[in-house]
């Protein structure tokens, strides 16, 4: 039995998590020329490591997801509606009103972690995120300074910054900048890295010297740690280990977590076009394993039937009433929350 406590109920959880994440990948397939509108990626294949963080993270923190991190905003709380409002471009959608593209999120929302604004050029989060990190680090010293508390009650624990990657964007050089500043300034940020050994149709062999947790362990006062990131139970307990050094040690932390991609690299590049090895990837897929580990721990196959179908009509029904949904309005482009205040012209200042 596993060490984690109330382990049925974020079994349960986790499970509901990563049907729903899966149901919504087919559901997007079978609506293939609905959902189309422009391009998306769904984490299928990558959903336990996804599920095991996003349950584990608290209002306080602060994430910086990657195009592929679908099921790890379920597991922050977003619903499958709200994220199906972005992929078809509706004027409700939470993160930007229609006007970025899938799993590109941005959202301050009270009851969840803090997600600033994502670019679409890979890697590009996580020079911003190492400063958020130094940021946070900078608030503690001044407050330890002038012993007053800027953060709130609410923000104990301490919030950590969490910065999600593929394994591909991890070769680019501003993360080494990243690194180096992360271990010189001992920063309390997680790197998370999702090692599907694909950079769109080009391969590790192809591309890399050495995978992201060999790679970190050049870098002084980056502590590195590989598991298998379809394993549920192993994702979760690292995990929570994890967070809590950060949490209470202040200092940075990179997982490596392996996993099989089992979509397409997004819906414009379609795996059958060049994937060899999906036969030998799909025997790595973290879903018939989660059903295992609820197996083994008491749940019933009827209980388990119920999970998957409930999920999967609801996600359907879901896109249903997406598609219904309103779509922006252009006249709403200048008047929208999210477009900035306009500029006087007397003072050349922004207006309140
Ligand atoms: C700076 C930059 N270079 C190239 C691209 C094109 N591109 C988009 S996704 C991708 C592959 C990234 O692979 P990885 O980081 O491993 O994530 P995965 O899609 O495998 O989950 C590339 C090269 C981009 N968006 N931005
Ligand atoms: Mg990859």
């Amino acid at each position: 039995m596993s060490k984690i406590k109330n382990y049925k109920e974020i079994l349960k959880n986790g499970f509901t998590k990563l049907c729903t994440a899966k149901a919504m990948t087919e559901v997007f397939e079978a609506n293939f020329k609905v959902v189309s509108k422009y391009v998306h990626a769904t984490s299928r294949g990558h959903e336990a490591i996804q599920i095991a963080l996003g349950m584990q993270l608290l209002p306080q923190d602060y994430v910086f997801p990657y195009y592929r991190d679908d099921a790890m905003l379920l597991a922050m709380g977003m619903t499958p509606y709200d994220l199906m409002l972005q992929v078809l471009a509706k004027k409700e959608d939470p993160f930007s009103g229609g006007r970025t593209y899938y799993s590109h999120p941005s959202l301050k929302d009270d009851d969840k972690p803090k997600i600033p604004h994502q670019s679409s050029a890979t890697g590009m989060q996580t020079i911003p995120a190492t400063g958020l990190a130094m940021g946070m680090q900078y608030k503690e010293l001044v407050d330890s300074k002038s012993n007053s508390n800027t953060f709130n009650a609410s923000d104990e624990p301490r919030p950590i910054t969490v910065c999600s990657l593929g394994d591909a964007s991890v070769t680019e050089g501003e993360i080494a900048e990243a690194f180096q500043m992360a271990g010189l300034k001992q920063l309390p940020i997680l790197y998370l890295v999702q090692d599907n050994e694909w950079d769109i149709s080009a391969t590790a062999q192809e591309t890399r010297a050495q995978n992201a947790y060999e790679y970190a362990k050049g870098f002084k006062g980056l502590e590195a740690i590989s598991i298998d990131g379809t394993n549920f139970e192993e994702s979760y307990e690292t995990l929570q280990k994890v967070i809590h050094t950060i949490r209470t040690e202040r200092r940075p932390i990179l997982v490596h977590a392996k996993v099989p991609l089992l979509n397409h690299h997004t819906s414009g590049v379609r795996m059958e076009w060049y994937r060899d090895d999906l036969e030998q990837s799909r025997l790595r897929d973290p879903y018939p394993k989660m059903k295992q580990l609820l197996l083994e721990n008491d749940f019933s196959a009827n209980e388990i039937k119920i999970i998957e179908k409930t999920t999967l009509s609801s996600v359907q029904q879901d896109l249903i009433k997406a598609q219904n949904a309103k779509d922006p309005d252009p006249k709403d482009l200048f008047t929208h929350d999210f477009a900035p205040t306009p500029i006087t012209e007397e003072k050349g200042e922004r207006t309140p």
